[in-house]
Parts: structure tokens; sequence; C-alpha cells
């Protein structure tokens, strides 16, 4: 079963209300909400009043992508917002292990991210403990960037790598993710899908309900 994570940081911003709305009415699965912090990427994003303002207004599950140094600096920060899901950078983060047991003992599931260049090697150790991987198709920081094909090969190789181990982890994919890029990401062993501005958030007139469904639709095209 597909899941679909809408990117909050590509709604638009004055109108974040109306934009849960129109999200909620597609049915999308996760908001993805990106936090930078201008170190580990070169762009600021989110913090967590905004988050905590849109946890209290709808019921979609927070999924939150720490693209920061130091993650273990954020965690607590980020426990108001009752997240699903939290992820962290493998290089981020100078002890990893301990870095996923603080997102644990929040009461929140925790996620390893990987950049396109991060090789697998580096979540091995954690594999068993993380409850999704986010494999980065894109390197990190801005919206409306090309999808890294070499990715695809990434992808496949981790999910044998989960079958050999009998795990089942949810593998997200972020970044470029449309209807040309889910199929071959879909077929490799992705199952939650980041939608941003090269899927759903197109403007005003865009049609949310259509866009998610034509996203969902995009994986009955594999064979
Ligand atoms: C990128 C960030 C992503 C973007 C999303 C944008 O640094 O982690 O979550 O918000 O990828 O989507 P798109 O379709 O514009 O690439
Ligand atoms: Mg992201």
């Amino acid at each position: 079963m597909i899941k679909i994570a809408a990117s909050i940081m590509c709604a638009n911003q004055l109108n974040l209300a109306r934009e849960l709305d129109r999200l909620e009415a597609a049915r999308v699965d996760m908001l993805h909400c990106d936090v930078m912090d201008g170190s580990y990427v070169a762009n600021l994003a989110m913090g967590p009043y905004v988050l905590e303002e849109i946890r209290a207004y709808t019921s979609i599950p927070l999924d939150i992508h720490l693209a920061v140094v130091e993650p273990e600096k954020y965690i607590k920060l980020f426990a108001g917002c009752k997240p699903e899901f939290i992820s962290v950078h493998a290089e981020a983060t100078r002890h990893l292990h301990r870095t996923l047991d603080m997102i644990r003992e929040i009461g929140v599931k925790p996620v390893v991210a990987l950049n396109p260049s991060t090789p697998l090697p580096a979540l091995r150790h954690v594999l068993h403990e993380i409850d999704m991987v986010l494999v980065m198709t894109v390197d990190p920081g801005f919206a409306g960037q090309k999808f890294v094909t070499s990715v695809l090969h990434k992808i496949r190789t981790l999910r044998e790598m989960c079958w050999e181990r009998g795990l089942n982890p949810l593998i997200e994919i972020d970044g470029n993710i449309n209807s040309q890029t889910i199929p071959p990401a879909v077929a490799a062993g992705a199952n939650v899908l980041v939608a941003g501005t090269s899927s759903i958030f197109k403007g005003e007139d865009a049609d949310y309900v259509l866009l998610v469904q034509q996203m969902r639709d995009s994986v009955k095209k594999i064979s």
C-alpha cells in the first residue's frame, strides 16, 4: 500500500489552514515537514512553532524531516508536535544509535535519511531499529530539483537487504516525485512518496484531489 506524504514547505505559507483543508480533502496520508537549519543545507525552513499550529489544526500525521546538523539538539523541541515520524540524516549526528533512541523515547518512530551520495552501509547497523528509511532522490535543501536516477539502484539494494534480514521498514522517497519517477521508484521498493512542487503544489487552482489520485494511479502502471 502506497502512502502519500505532502511536503508542507511547498504549500502556500500565507494560507496554510486552507492548504491543510485541501490536503485533507485529497486524503494525503501524512504531512512531510522539512526543518532546515541553514547549515546542513543552505536553506531555512519550518520550526516547532508553526508545526505545533499545524498539529493543532489537522489530524493528518506529521513526518518531520530534520535536515539539520546535530539533530539530537532539536528532537525534544518537536515532541510537542506529536509527529508520527522524525528523520535524521545518518551523517548529521555523531552518535546515530543514541539519537534514534532519543526519538523513540519521546514516543515517535525513528527514521534514517540518506542523501543520494550516502551509501547504504551508513544504516546497516541500525536498520532493525527504525520504522522507515528516507531515501533522498535529490540533495536536500530545495524544492524543484531533478531526480537523481542512480538512487533507484540504492532503493532496490535496500529492499533486498531488508528482505534478507526479515525486516520491512517503510521506504520513503523525497525529491522530484511525479508520475514519471514514481513507477521505477515503487518498482524498486519505495512505498512512501513525498509530494512536492513536481506533483501537487501547482498553485491556487490545482486540484489536489485529482493530483493525489494521479500519483496513486501512476503506481498502477508498474507491470
Ligand atoms: C528537499 C526537501 C523535500 C522537498 C520536496 C519538494 O530538501 O527535503 O522534502 O520539500 O522534495 O518536492 P519537489 O517535488 O519540489 O522536489
Ligand atoms: Mg524532505
